[in-house]
């Protein structure tokens, strides 16, 4: 303990990434500073309260005080930085790394003699070596001696109950020795489990991407599943768990409206730019992809099958979208396919009502009642707790709801069917 007591942490960047590690770093017993653009999130954290719906952040808060701050000479005061700040792509699925060379730049300009950089934000294989060295060289530090620079990929699952900083497993990847020691040791004060020594920089980038894509192709080969299923009179949902009950080489995972988030829809994109670069098209990936960005349309297209039966067009009926997360609940909004799906629902002119009771700020409707009153048909975008736990057929039937699209195939279809609504969800 009496190391940590020694040496000083910056978080640049307290979001979902950010927030858990200072707060950690802070109950191990480090110093700990953190630096944000956003006044808003700097004056909540500073007030001990938490800017996001985190249950491990909203714990630990008011505990474990830091000081945050938007100015940049705090970064002076740190033995160690760590830089989590989001790693998007923009509207044609290109990375785009700003965010990440903004702080690095911030960086260049604030960091004491030998202290070491890691980058926690998730970035290809490559970008340590070829765009984040390159700006501490430029400015005239030597990399493995003025300043020491690792990776750790973030491993945050927002709304996860058991795993969090302080108990996941990590991988650390440096240019040089020095700066693996230096980072294994931070790791391994703030964590219980593994922390893995990677053989290079490089390596510990890819883990990241490999671990997402894997995620991302297997939810689009069930996704491909649900389509082929649907046309077969097969309920995906029950093969699906019929193939889990193998005890060995078998991971469910389960189709739905569509894949959002900020790492699985978007992670997979910066491997396949990169790897462009030195010739090689992973057709897979972005076939997994397009196959997943495909399910918010298709959704759509179940509903205006389903109108067809209860003789409503697409053009002019109610539909309540319910879910703008994109999980289920978090306030999380980032890629969420509910946005695709209601871009679609206006495409057809349909008119679009919705309701998130985590994200009330973003909804036309203020409570499930209100939107129930207001639709005609329902599509499901987010299988909130509070969604899977009412949307009874009886509710349903008291605000005369013809039509469920499920889109996270979390209702009970045999019960909405027997009560004589139509309903589809996706592979059932
Ligand atoms: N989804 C499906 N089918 C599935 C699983 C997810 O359609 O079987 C959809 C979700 O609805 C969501 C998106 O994919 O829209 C992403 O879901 P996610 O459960 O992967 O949630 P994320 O984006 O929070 O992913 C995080 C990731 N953690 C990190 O990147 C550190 C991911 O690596 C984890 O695997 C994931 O949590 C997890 O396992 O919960």
């Amino acid at each position: 303990m009496t190391q940590t007591k020694q040496k000083t942490i910056c978080v640049v960047g307290l979001g979902y990434v950010g927030l858990p590690m200072a707060l950690r770093s802070k109950e191990v017993g480090y110093e700990v500073y953190g630096f944000d653009l956003d006044q808003s999130k700097i004056d909540l954290i500073n007030h001990g309260k938490s800017p996001i719906e985190e249950a491990y952040v909203e714990n630990l808060i008011e505990k474990f005080p830091f000081t945050a701050t938007n100015d940049a000479t705090i970064i002076q005061k740190a033995d160690i930085v760590l830089v989590c700040v989001p790693t998007p792509v923009d509207k044609s699925y290109y990375p785009d790394l700003t965010p990440v060379i903004k702080s690095i730049e911030a960086i260049v300009k604030n960091l004491k003699k030998g202290a070491l950089v890691v980058l926690e934000s998730t970035v290809n294989p490559g970008v340590s070596e070829e765009i984040i060295k390159p700006l501490f060289e430029s400015a005239g530090y030597i990399v493995g001696q003025d300043v020491f620079l690792a990776h750790c990929p973030e491993r945050v699952n927002p709304g996860d109950k058991k795993w969090n900083v302080s108990n996941l497993p990590r991988v650390v990847g440096s240019f040089d020795q020095i700066g693996l020691d230096i980072a294994l040791e931070y790791y391994r004060t703030i964590s219980s489990s593994e922390i893995r020594p990677m053989k290079s920089i490089r390596e510990a980038e890819a883990v990241k991407i490999v671990e997402n894509s894997f995620r991302d192709v297997n939810i689009a080969f069930v996704n491909e599943l649900a389509r082929s299923f649907d046309k077969m009179g097969i309920d995906i949902k029950d093969v699906i768990l019929g193939a889990a009950t193998k005890p060995f080489a078998f991971m469910a995972h389960y189709p739905s409206c569509g894949v959002g988030g900020h790492c699985i829809a978007v992670d997979p994109y910066y491997l396949i730019e990169r790897a462009k670069k030195s010739g090689f098209d992973h057709k897979f990936l972005r076939i997994a992809r397009e196959i997943n960005n495909g399910m918010p349309e298709y959704t759509v297209e179940k509903l205006q099958d389903a109108l067809n039966l209860v003789k409503l067009p697409m053009n002019g009926t109610i539909v309540g979208v319910l879910g703008l997360a994109y999980k289920a609940n978090v306030d999380d909004t980032r890629e969420s396919p509910a946005f695709e799906v209601i871009k679609h629902l206006k495409k057809h002119l349909s008119m679009v009502e919705t309701f998130d009771p985590h994200i009330l700020k973003k909804s036309s409707s203020q409570s499930l009642e209100d939107i129930l009153e207001k639709s005609q048909a329902i599509i499901i975008t987010t299988d909130h707790k509070e969604f899977k736990e009412v949307l009874t057929p009886e509710l349903l039937i008291k605000y005369d709801i013809k039509v469920v699209i499920d889109g996270k195939n979390c209702l009970d279809k045999d019960a909405l069917e027997a009560a004589g609504i139509i309903y589809r969800g996706i592979g059932r």
